[in-house]
């Protein structure tokens, strides 16, 4: 709400070679142009912009078994998890905008070093968590949470300029919303380690208030960690976000997406935000890369804030005439 004055240190990641659509390096800046700056601050945030990151090419990038320019995805989270450990030493709520999904590795990479333990909630008609020998397609967006879970270290083969990684996140601290295309070696991963997961078919039967009630008792079993909520546009229906590289049929609507971020903003324990996958050069129109850049900060508006039955100032008086 108005009253926390939330600080937020946005970081922007303009990087696409976790996949292989061009475009979805200029996401950050559609999200800013979109005025995402002003209107945190109109709602009361503190907001510094670290700006872009600058990835440099990465020459003879060859494919390592099945995966596609490895060296370049490992440099260029190495950067960013640096960029997001210093946003949160600085005492900010991190916001990194993406860039393609390989970029919570390095994101969420960061954010474990300035804190003990985190939960991750992971938003995604994908799961991204096949390892590099699961992969039907090599690319690394699909693959963020297996280099990131300590229980599949061991399944992890040693990949050039990932040395820096190590895995920070416990396989009991994920938990999914939004699947529908899952691989079969992540069917079998989610599991096989248990991981707590509300597909479309849960998100059908329980609705959204009580896949977030049920979402929140699990993080919160134990201790009360900071929340990384990692948020692929793709989550949401191709009819709201169809600029995006991998959309799937039968997503959230965009009422249950923004319940999503009004519920996590009210737990007072988001402590960092991913947004990924916007590409505009996948919009068919204006208006479609409109529709998926405003999702996209709305959705980030309602993690800091903004709910849909308004606020007020606590000083707040009705005018005399
Ligand atoms: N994303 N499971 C597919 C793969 O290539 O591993 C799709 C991954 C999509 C990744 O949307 O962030
Ligand atoms: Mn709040
Ligand atoms: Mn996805
Ligand atoms: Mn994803």
């Amino acid at each position: 709400d108005l009253h926390h004055h939330h600080s937020v240190g946005i970081i922007g990641a303009p990087f696409s070679k976790g996949q292989q659509r061009d475009g979805v390096q200029r996401g950050a800046d559609h999200i800013r142009a979109a005025g995402l700056v002003q209107k945190l601050k109109g709602q009361g945030c503190v907001v510094k912009d670290y700006g872009n990151l600058t990835f440099e090419d990465v020459p003879k990038d060859e494919p390592v078994g099945m995966l596609k320019t490895p060296r370049a995805v490992g440099r260029a989270n190495e950067l960013l998890a640096g960029a997001v450990q210093k946003i949160k030493s600085d005492g900010n709520t991190c916001v990194m905008l993406g860039g393609d999904h390989s970029l919570a590795i390095g994101s969420i990479s960061g954010h474990a070093a300035s804190r003990n333990e985190l939960s991750v909630l992971w938003v995604d008609a994908h799961a991204d968590i096949n390892t590099p020998l699961t992969t039907p397609t090599g690319n690394i967006h699909g693959q963020p949470l297996s280099y990131l879970i300590y229980e599949l270290h061991s399944k992890i083969p040693i990949i050039p300029n990932f040395s820096w990684l190590k895995p920070c996140v416990a396989a009991k601290d994920v938990v999914f919303i939004g699947l529908r295309d899952l691989d079969p070696g992540e069917h079998y991963i989610l599991k096989h380690l248990g991981i707590k997961a509300f597909s479309m078919t849960e998100v059908d039967r329980l609705g959204i208030a009580k896949v977030m009630e049920q979402t929140c008792d699990h993080m919160f079993s134990k201790v009360k960690k900071p929340i990384h909520l990692s948020f692929d546009i793709d989550a949401l229906d191709p009819s709201v976000s169809p600029a995006t590289g991998t959309p799937v049929a039968g997503g959230l609507t965009y009422r249950e997406g923004i319940y999503i971020t009004e519920h996590i903003c009210q737990t007072g324990l988001l402590s960092a935000v991913d947004m990924v996958e916007v590409n505009p050069n996948l919009g068919k129109t204006e208006d479609e890369i409109k529709s998926t850049v405003n999702a996209a900060v709305d959705l980030l508006l309602g993690c800091f804030g903004r709910v849909r039955e308004g606020s007020h100032e606590p000083d707040y008086k009705i005018p005399n005439p």
